[in-house]
């Protein structure tokens, strides 16, 4: 690596890698005369990822200077991309979104947001701006495919949407891994960056890893003990502990227990399934689960962690809902070593629904076509294709997308979501690609490049394992042309709204500080909103947002009142970021059902049980189930990098040895996987890390669709689309949040 002293226009500067949640600290250093960067590196002095980085990272160079990476506006003229001005632009989306809006309504217009959002801090926090102007209850998300089990159960167990429980990776004894494989995705709903030396620490303090997933993947390879289990059975493992743990009074809750309603409910609810009925459905033996119980329930501190696969997944809001139950009847719940609710170094602003007055923020509307319910103001992305497709009052004309690429990411997608895209009025794209979704586009909005403005943890605050924040300033000047997000946003609400740019960023920064006096900010409840206006710099644009959340946050100054507390400006000063130490126990802060409650026997979720005891009953299927993986290289729109899409490739089928036999498939061959709504054909990989009768695929891929100008390694390499395999209609009934993974598929050799 060049070093600064090599040339005097070489820089070295701090920054926060944006590329996933974990916003490990980096080192990037530059030529500021060229404008080249010339590498990355790990910050070792960032408190939080002591300088791990993962293999993602080295693509910022790629991605810098990728000349695919759009930088002005383009608007669709005769079927072609052509860049346009901004004014020009910003006026003709303005049009259309009026014309729609008078024409049909606004419930006409629908949005969808990915979660490149989180990763772009305007768009996190001009989004809220866009969505009250746009007056839509059309509004989607990748959290119906992702975490709405979570979610709901948060939501119903303790009347606080935002409140999930993050496993105190650090200090705990003994780590329960349910479907996740942060070895390769680096962990998500936690923000701990390193997670495999991590999870070797806890084996080093004498603690032990467990992981229960039908693949034997990288994170089990780390473990001390590898479960492997149908897809699916979790909630009854789960079910046959809890009992176990009734059972043999291991039931100790704690603290909890003062806060504790319906826990003899949960107690019934489990007992009719045993380890036995629990074995039989999930292949795990019953000494298995009886020992995991015990070793769980023995160890100092313990934990469950559970991610896609404990949500993305037939059961998902059961199995969750129990995860939680499970750390809570051990004691491990809001308990250092086991699964807290972080503080931050700011107030969430995300996912900050709660219950009020007794009514909890889900089903409060539901989608037009299929009576679907909204959690936390969001319809379902297995909604959005009904909702596309059937005719009437209310069918959705036109759609918005931002940070998202809905072709990739949800059912359907590639097949009938992209037919029902190319039917619609006008699509808008806020993204810096033309890629499988914004293909479809008549205006795409491309952010400014992410050198080019400043970046801070703002979005997964309430995941971390520490209470931390970074800031990291711009590294080049922007171009001349280019518009930030929050300009972008402001400028288009300005001309819907018929008011200045000016004016709606105020606009904007106005609803962030209602938006804390409403959850509870006392420091921001304090002071009108023209005394904010005053503390704070003139400048409009982010940083002006998140100067707000910095000064009211529970470190923060308090504009003024508290002087020693942190300002924006100080934080400038620490280019490693600051960090105010460990999670601590914070229970009542979190709850927010009448009463103070935790519900251990949520209804909404609960209902559910009969569904899963027909499926426990049903006859096994004879053929293979789908499953997902993630790849530490692959991020659905990080293919086009060639540091990233090298060597083997990484889009194949993994299959048992023995169920590939039995179709007569050998390693390496194509083979054609078909289920309900699609098919598609790809590389066999045959491996023992497959549990029998299952099969993975990475999601993400499929990038020769047609519309897509230029070269990338993506297109040569494109892999296929998994979720044209994907049925909108298998849903986890109560989160609705659909079911990408045990979709039931045949295999067979492409002839
Ligand atoms: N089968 C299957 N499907 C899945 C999953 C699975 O496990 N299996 N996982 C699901 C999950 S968990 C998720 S979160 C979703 C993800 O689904 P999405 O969030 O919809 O998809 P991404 O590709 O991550 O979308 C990011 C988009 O942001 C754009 N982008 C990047 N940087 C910027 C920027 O600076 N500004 C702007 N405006 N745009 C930018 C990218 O070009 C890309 O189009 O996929 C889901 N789909
Ligand atoms: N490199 C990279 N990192 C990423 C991403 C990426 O695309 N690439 N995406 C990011 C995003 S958006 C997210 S949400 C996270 C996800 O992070 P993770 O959840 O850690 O990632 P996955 O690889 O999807 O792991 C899901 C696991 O669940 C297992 N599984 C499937 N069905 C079941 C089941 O029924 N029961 C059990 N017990 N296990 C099951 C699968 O075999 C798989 O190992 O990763 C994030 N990090
Ligand atoms: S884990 Fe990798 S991609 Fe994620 S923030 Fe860290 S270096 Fe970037
Ligand atoms: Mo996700």
């Amino acid at each position: 690596m060049v070093t600064a002293s090599d040339t005097a226009d070489v820089e070295v500067h701090y920054r926060l890698c944006g590329f996933c949640d974990q916003h490990c600290g980096t080192e990037v250093t530059i030529n500021r005369a060229t404008r080249q960067v010339i590498g990355v590196r790990g910050d070792k002095a960032d408190p939080l990822s002591h300088g791990y980085v993962c293999p993602k990272v080295y693509a910022l160079k790629d991605y810098h200077h990728d000349p695919e990476r759009l930088t002005t506006p383009m608007i669709k003229r005769d079927g072609q991309f052509e860049p346009a001005t901004w004014d020009e632009a910003l006026d003709f989306t303005a049009e259309r979104i009026k014309d729609i809006q008078r024409q049909y309504g606004n419930d006409a217009i629908a949005f969808y947001f990915g979660t490149g959002l989180a990763h772009v801090p305007a768009l996190c926090l001009y989004t809220p701006l866009l969505a009250t102007t746009l007056g839509t209850t059309q509004v989607y998300s990748s959290s119906s495919v992702d975490c709405h089990p979570h979610f709901l159960t948060t939501t119903t167990m303790f009347g606080n949407l935002g409140a999930v429980p993050v496993p105190d990776v650090d200090n705990t004894d003994y780590l329960l891994v349910i479907g996740a494989n942060p070895a390769q995705s680096n962990g998500s709903f936690i923000i701990a960056p390193g997670m495999p030396a991590r999870l070797k620490a806890i084996q080093q303090r004498g603690g032990k890893v467990v992981v229960m997933d039908p693949r034997h993947t990288e994170t089990a390879k780390l473990a001390d003990w590898h479960l492997s289990i149908r897809p699916g059975a979790d909630a009854a493992v789960l079910f046959a502990m809890i009992n176990i743990l009734f059972e043999e009074d291991l039931v100790d809750l704690k603290h909890i227990g003062e806060y504790a309603t319906n826990l003899d409910r949960l107690r019934e609810l489990a007992q009719p399934f045993s380890a036995k009925t629990a074995s039989k459905v999930s292949g795990i033996a019953v000494e298995d689960i009886y020992k995991l119980t015990r070793e769980f329930a023995a160890a100092p501190r313990a934990c469950i962690y559970g991610r896609i696969g404990s949500s993305m997944q037939l059961f998902g809001s059961i199995t969750n809902w129990l995860i939680v139950a499970i750390n809570a009847l051990t004691g491990n719940l809001d308990r250092p070593g086991g699964s807290m609710f972080p503080r931050g170094v700011i107030d969430s602003i995300f996912f900050s629904d709660r219950c009020q007055n007794g009514v909890l923020p889900h089903g409060r509307w539901q989608s037009r076509a299929t009576d679907l319910p909204e959690l936390a103001g969001q319809l379902p992305c297995s909604a959005l294709l009904p909702e596309l497709e059937t005719p009437g009052e209310g069918q959705i004309r036109a759609l918005i997308t931002m940070a998202g690429n809905p072709i990739l990411a949800t059912p359907n997608g590639g097949g009938r979501l992209t037919r029902a895209l190319e039917k619609l009025d006008f699509v808008l794209s806020f993204d810096i690609y033309i890629n499988e979704a914004s293909r479809h586009a008549d205006v795409i909005l491309p952010s400014e490049k992410s050198l080019s403005r400043s970046d801070f943890t703002l979005f997964y605050t309430f995941f971390m394992v520490r209470d931390y924040l970074r800031y990291s300033p711009p590294i080049f000047e922007p171009a001349s042309d280019a518009r930030t997000d929050a300009q972008i946003i402001s400028g288009l609400v300005g001309r819907l709204l018929g008011e200045t740019a000016l004016e709606a960023d105020e606009r904007a920064l106005r609803m962030l500080h209602q938006q804390l006096i409403d959850q509870g900010n006392e420091v921001a409840a304090r002071f009108s909103f023209d005394q904010v206006l005053q503390h704070l710099g003139a400048e409009e644009g982010q940083d002006r947002m998140f100067e707000l959340l910095v000064r009211t946050g529970p470190y923060g100054d308090h504009l003024g009142d508290n002087p020693d507390g942190l300002t924006l400006e100080k934080l400038k000063t620490m280019p490693h970021g600051v960090d105010y130490g460990p999670m601590r126990s914070r229970i009542q802060e979190v709850l927010f059902l009448p009463g103070g409650k935790i519900d251990f026997a949520p209804e909404p979720i609960i209902a559910d049980i009969s569904r899963f005891e027909r499926w426990l009953n049903g006859s096994q299927p004879e053929g293979l189930v789908l499953v997902g993986r993630r790849q530490i290289r692959s991020f659905q729109w990080m293919h086009r990098f060639p540091t990233l899409n090298k060597g083997p490739h990484m889009c194949t089928l993994l299959m048992n040895p023995r169920d590939a036999e039995a179709r007569g498939v050998q390693d390496g061959q194509k083979v054609k996987v078909q289920s309900r709504t699609g098919q598609l054909v790809v590389e066999a990989e045959l491996s023992e890390e497959m549990r029998e009768g299952v099969v993975s695929l990475p999601h993400g891929w499929g990038h020769d669709e047609p519309g897509i100008p230029g070269d990338s390694v993506a297109k040569s390499r494109p892999g296929v689309n998994y979720n044209l395999l994907a049925d909108e209609t298998l849903i986890d009934v109560p989160s609705c949040n659909t079911m990408l993974n045990a979709i039931p598929v045949e295999v067979e050799c492409a002839s």
